[in-house]
C-alpha cells in the first residue's frame, strides 16, 4: 500500500512510519517540525537526542534499502494539503498531525485557540482534500481515549445504542473531554463523521490511550532512529516521566490522590494496530471507531508498578491536582476492535520497564529537573 503518515516526524510518527515501511508499503512523511518548535518556545528537549527528519530517512535508507519521501508543509496550508494529496495518492492517509499536549493547550487564550485551530483546520483540509481527489482514501485519524472523560456508563467504541421514550438509534458516544486538547480531538470525530455521511469518505478514528515505551524493533537498530521521549510536565506523558523521575531520584508526582484511570497502550502496539488499521479498510461511508488502549490502570497504580521495578530507592509524591478531572470513578473501556483484527498486545512488565530505565540512564545527564513540576494550571487560565 501507499501510505501517508502526517506528523511523521513526531514521537509516534516516526516509528509508525518505520513499521509501514519495514513491512514493505511505500511510505510518505509530511511534518511542519511544529514539535520541534515547542521545544524550542517552551525551552525544553526531547531525553533521548533525536536526529533531523532527512538524517532518520536517511540512515533507515542505509540500513534497510527503502526509502521514505518527505514533504515540509503544514496542513492547515489547504494548497499544501491538496497538493500533497494528490501528488502522493495515497491508499490510506494516517493522520497524527496535531497539538497533541493537554497541558500546552491549557497554557492560556492563545495556546487553546492555536490548538484548535492546528487540529481542527488541518483535519478539515484533509477531509476536503480527500473528498476532491479520491474519496476512495482511507483516512486513519488519531483520536484518544480523552474524548470520553470517564462517564459513569461503559465505554463503547465509538456508538452508543439509546433507547428513550420507547424509541431506539444508535448515536455517537456522548463526550465529556478535559481540555481544549482533548476537545479538539471531539471536534475532528464529529466532522469525520459527517464527512463519511455526506461524501462517502471511509475513516477510522483511533481513541487511543496513553502511550508509554520508546523503541520498536526497527527504530532500536541505530541510534538515528531514536524518536522521541519527553519528560517535561507539558509534553511528558505520566508513565514515560514516572520512569524518568525514578532514575533521576525525582519524586513520582501523582497529581491528586492518584485513583483517576487511564487506558495505556505500548508503542509497539500503536505501530501495529495503525498497520492493521490501514491494510483492513473501512468501507464506503463508514466512520469506524476503535478505542486503541490494552490495559487500565489507576495513576497511583502505575506509579506503584514503577517504583516496585525500581533498584534504587524511589518515592511517590501526591502534589495537588493542577487538573479538573475526577479522581474516583467508574472505568469500564470496551476495545475489542483491533483484538479482532489480530492485535496481540504487549501488556506492562517488568522487562519493558527495567529497558526503559536503562535508556533513562544512558541520557540521564540530558535530563531537566527544573521542567519536571506542573506549571499549567487549569483553574487558573492564562500566566
Ligand atoms: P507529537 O507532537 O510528537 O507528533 C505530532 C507531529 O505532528 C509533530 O511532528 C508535529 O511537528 C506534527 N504537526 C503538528 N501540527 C502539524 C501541522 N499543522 N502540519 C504538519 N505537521 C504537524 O505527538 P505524538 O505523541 O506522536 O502523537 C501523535 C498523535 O497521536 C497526536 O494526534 C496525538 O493526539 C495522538 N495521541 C498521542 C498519544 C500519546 O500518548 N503520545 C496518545 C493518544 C493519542
Ligand atoms: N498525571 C500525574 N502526574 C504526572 C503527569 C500526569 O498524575 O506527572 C496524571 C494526569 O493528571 C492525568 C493522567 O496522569 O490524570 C494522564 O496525564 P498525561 O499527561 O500522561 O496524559 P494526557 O494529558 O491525558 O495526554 C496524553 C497525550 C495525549 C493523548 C492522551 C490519551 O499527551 O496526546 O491524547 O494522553 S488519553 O489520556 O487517553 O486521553
Amino acid at each position: 500500500m501507499r501510505v501517508l503518515v502526517l506528523g511523521g516526524d513526531g514521537y509516534l510518527g516516526w516509528p509508525t512510519a518505520v513499521h509501514l515501511s519495514d513491512c514493505g508499503h511505500t511510505v510518505g512523511i509530511a511534518d511542519n517540525f511544529a514539535r520541534r518548535n515547542y521545544d524550542q518556545e517552551l525551552g525544553v528537549e526531547s531525553l533521548v537526542p533525536i536526529y533531523p527528519l532527512h538524517i532518520r530517512v536517511g540512515a533507515w535508507a542505509e540500513l534497510s534499502g527503502r526509502q521514505i519521501d518527505i514533504f515540509c508543509g503544514d496542513i492547515t496550508d489547504a494548497a499544501f494539503t491538496r497538493e500533497l494529496i494528490s501528488g502522493f495518492r495515497p491508499h490510506a492517509v494516517v493522520h497524527f498531525a496535531e497539538q497533541r499536549s493537554a497541558p500546552y493547550s491549557m497554557i492560556d487564550q492563545a495556546h487553546a485557540v492555536y490548538t484548535q485551530r492546528n487540529n481542527v483546520i488541518g483535519t478539515l483540509n484533509l477531509l476536503f482534500a480527500i473528498a476532491e481527489i479520491d474519496r476512495d482514501i482511507h483516512l486513519v485519524k488519531l483520536g484518544t481515549m480523552g474524548e470520553y472523560g470517564t462517564p459513569n456508563i461503559d465505554i463503547e467504541e465509538g456508538w452508543l445504542t439509546v433507547e428513550h421514550n420507547g424509541r431506539r438509534d444508535r448515536v455517537l458516544y456522548p463526550k465529556r473531554p478535559g481540555s481544549f486538547y482533548h476537545l479538539s480531538k471531539v471536534h475532528d470525530s464529529h466532522n469525520i463523521e459527517f464527512a463519511c455521511r455526506s461524501w462517502g469518505l471511509r475513516a477510522t478514528d483511533l481513541n487511543q490511550g496513553i502511550v508509554y515505551g520508546h523503541e520498536i524493533a526497527a527504530t532500536g537498530a541505530d541510534p538515528r532512529l531514536a524518536t522521541r521521549f519527553d519528560h517535561d510536565a507539558i509534553f511528558g506523558t505520566v508513565l514515560n516521566r514516572f520512569i524518568v523521575q525514578a532514575v533521576l531520584d525525582h519524586p513520582l508526582t501523582v497529581y491528586g490522590s492518584g485513583q483517576q484511570t487511564r487506558g495505556l497502550i505500548d508503542i509497539r502496539d500503536t505501530v501495529e494496530c495503525i498497520r492493521l488499521a490501514c491494510v483492513n479498510p473501512a468501507a464506503p461511508g463508514e466512520f469506524r471507531v476503535f478505542n486503541q488502549m490494552t490495559e487500565a490502570m489507576s495513576i497511583e497504580e502505575i506509579a506503584k508498578t514503577v517504583t516496585a521495578c525500581y533498584p534504587g530507592a524511589s518515592e511517590i509524591e501526591y502534589l495537588d491536582n493542577p487538573r479538573v478531572e475526577q479522581e474516583s470513578h467508574y472505568y469500564n473501556v470496551k476495545h475489542s476492535g483491533l483484538i479482532d483484527l489480530g492485535l496481540q498486545p504487549h501488556y506492562l512488565s517488568d522487562t519493558l520497564i527495567d529497558s526503559l530505565f536503562a535508556v533513562v540512564e544512558r541520557h540521564r545527564d540530558r535530563a531537566d529537573l527544573a521542567a519536571m513540576r506542573p506549571t499549567i494550571n487549569w483553574r487558573r487560565p492564562g500566566r
